[in-house]
Parts: C-alpha cells; structure tokens; sequence
C-alpha cells in the first residue's frame, strides 16, 4: 500500500470529526454519529483505493452508509484492495455529555488481513511495546500485571491498568486492587484506552477488560502499528450475539479461541488514524478558533514502518465543500 494513505486516511477521520464535534454536549448520540458517519464517507470517496467495509456501522438494513460489504474509495490509482474498519465516532455518549476521548478512527490492511468480528462484546487485553509478548489473556490478573511490571521495570504499585467503568469488570478491578495496582475506570471508548497503552506519557501500561469486538479489531491495528500487543476473545453475552456469531459461521470452539494480535490483523502493512473529537488524554478534541476556522488533533500509523504522525490542522470551515455539504 502507498505511504501517502496516510494523510489521505487523516482528512477522513478528521473530516468525521469536525462534522459531529458541533454536537458535543446536546445529548444527541443519533446526531452526533449520523454527521460522523456523512463526514467520514464524503471524504472516502476521493481515496484512491478500492477499499470493502468489514468492521462498520453494521449490515445494510440497519445502516444506510458505511454497512459491512459496502465498497468504499475511487478505485483508481494503485487499484489496491482493502479491508476497511471504521469507527466514525468512538464514543457516542461521550460527545452527547462532552466527557474526554471521543475519537474518529479508521482502519487499513490488505484484503483478507482484518479479522471480520461480529458485533458482540470481546474480552481484550492490550499492552504497549515494551510489554509485547509478555501478557496472556488465558493468565491471571495477578500474573500479567506481575510480568507488566517486570517489562517495564516498575514495582506493580506503579502499574496503571485502565478498565471500563462497568458491573461486569467488578472480579477484575478487585483482583487488581488486591495485586495493588492502579486503576484508571473511563465510562466508554476503549480503543482510544487501548492506544493509550503504546503512548507513555499517557501513564497507561495496560488494558484489560470486555468491550466491543469491531472496536477490538480496531484497537489492535493501532497497538500493530505501535509494536504493542493485544489478544482478544470473543465474549458473546446475549443469544443474540451467539446468533451474530453463527450467521458469520463461527462455532463454539471458534468462538473461545484465543484471538493473538496476527489474528486480528494478519498483516504489518496497515494504517491506523485517529482525530480527537472531545479533548482527551492522547489527542486534543476539536478546536473552535473564531473566524470560522477549527483545529483537529490526529494520530496516523503506518504498521510496515512503524511511523507515528501527530498532524495538527487548522481548517476553514467555510471553504472545505465536503465539509460544508455535510455540516
Ligand atoms: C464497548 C466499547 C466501546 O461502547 O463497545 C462499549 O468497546 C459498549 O459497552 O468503546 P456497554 O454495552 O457496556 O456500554 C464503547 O465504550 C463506545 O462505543
Ligand atoms: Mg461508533
Ligand atoms: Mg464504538
């Protein structure tokens, strides 16, 4: 794939970020993610790719734009086929309350390289670069943070493990008390949580915790790219997810098998782009500057050589035609 996906993949998430970053704070979830979904897809068209939608905003007759299956870019240029995982906006109660780390993210890897997760809830664990390879989703809580610490080189009192604030991670959280490390509870978005882990100046070192599946395939792109690590392990709570499973033929044993970071995504040469929507611990979220101008916080990886971009834009609103078509 082109190096140069990489700004081209940045105007699309921060595009879907300025378009639903008007919507921070009016508690209107369905809004804010329509305008991500509209910003989004009007700047994928002029991508020069020939890129299939695997992780989206769910089957066609739920979604009218961005569905699994739908074909997304011009298809000119190197006519390279791609999978495609989005998240227009991650976070939507984020933005309808204003709380931190709502993020537009969009994922790259040659066809066939992303792991087509249906949508139930996965159990994920996720570690930067430093703690590659040292973590098992199949260990204790103690022992992987017991090895965290020893990669890192900290006491395990110095471990931050973030953990979304939910019911069903109260054995986690205990367990991590008890092995007296720190807790870091956030209320939604776990693939910016999980990105948080391959940055140290976010003084995150591990993710541990169930949460989406598509934002779980996600999530690994980024930790790819960073050289981090992650494994996840599809977590079906409801018949209705065991259903999702087997619709996309998975069987049981399928189901519990242990999801290692090339099962996620097979393949080094992916891209990964993030813009911060509400300001967070990573990226900042969207900027009003006056005078119809607005700045976005992005991150954009590339896997094959583990670049990372931080690109900081200043855009007018009131000259950008994609923008104004969709805001
Ligand atoms: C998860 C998590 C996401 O929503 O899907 C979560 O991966 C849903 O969990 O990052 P609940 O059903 O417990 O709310 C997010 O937090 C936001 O999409
Ligand atoms: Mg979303
Ligand atoms: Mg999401």
């Amino acid at each position: 794939m082109d190096r140069s996906l990489s700004l081209e993949l940045v105007r699309v998430t921060e595009a879907a970020a300025l378009a639903s970053a008007s919507y921070m704070g009016r508690g209107d979830k369905e809004g804010a993610d329509q305008a991500a979904v509209d910003g989004m897809r009007s700047t994928f068209a002029g991508l020069s790719i020939k890129g299939t939608v695997v992780i989206g905003e769910g089957e066609l007759d739920e979604a009218p734009m961005l569905y699994i299956g739908e074909v997304v870019g011009c298809g000119e240029g190197e006519e390279v086929e791609v999978d495609i995982a989005v998240d227009p906006l991650e976070g939507t109660n984020l933005i309808a309350k204003g709380l931190p780390n709502a993020i537009a993210v969009v994922a790259i890897a040659p066809k066939g390289c992303l792991l087509h997760a249906p949508d139930t809830y996965m159990k994920k664990i996720a570690v930067g670069p430093k703690a590659k390879g040292v973590v098992d989703i199949t260990a204790t809580v103690k022992e992987n943070l017991e090895a965290v610490a020893k990669a890192l080189d900290k006491n395990i009192e110095d471990v931050t493990v973030i953990i979304q604030d939910r019911e069903r991670h109260g054995e986690i959280i205990k367990e991590v008390r008890e092995a007296g490390a720190r807790i870091k509870l956030f209320s939604d978005g776990d693939v910016a949580a999980a990105m948080a882990t391959g940055f140290e100046e976010t003084g995150v070192d591990i993710l541990m915790g169930i949460g989406g599946a598509p934002e779980g395939v996600i999530a690994a792109v980024a930790l790819k790219c960073l050289g981090g690590d992650m494994q996840g392990m599809l977590h079906p709570m409801s018949d209705e997810e065991w259903a999702r499973c087997k619709e996309l033929g998975l069987s049981e044993e399928d189901v519990n098998r242990i999801l290692n970071l090339d099962a996620l995504v097979s393949s080094d040469d992916c891209f990964f782009a993030a813009t911060g929507i509400t300001q967070g611990d990573l990226l900042k979220g969207v900027l009003y500057l006056g005078s119809n101008r607005a700045q976005t916080h992005s991150v954009v990886m590339r896997g094959k050589t583990g670049t990372i971009r931080f690109v900081e834009a200043i855009h007018r609103l009131d000259k950008n035609e994609t923008l104004i078509n969709v805001m």
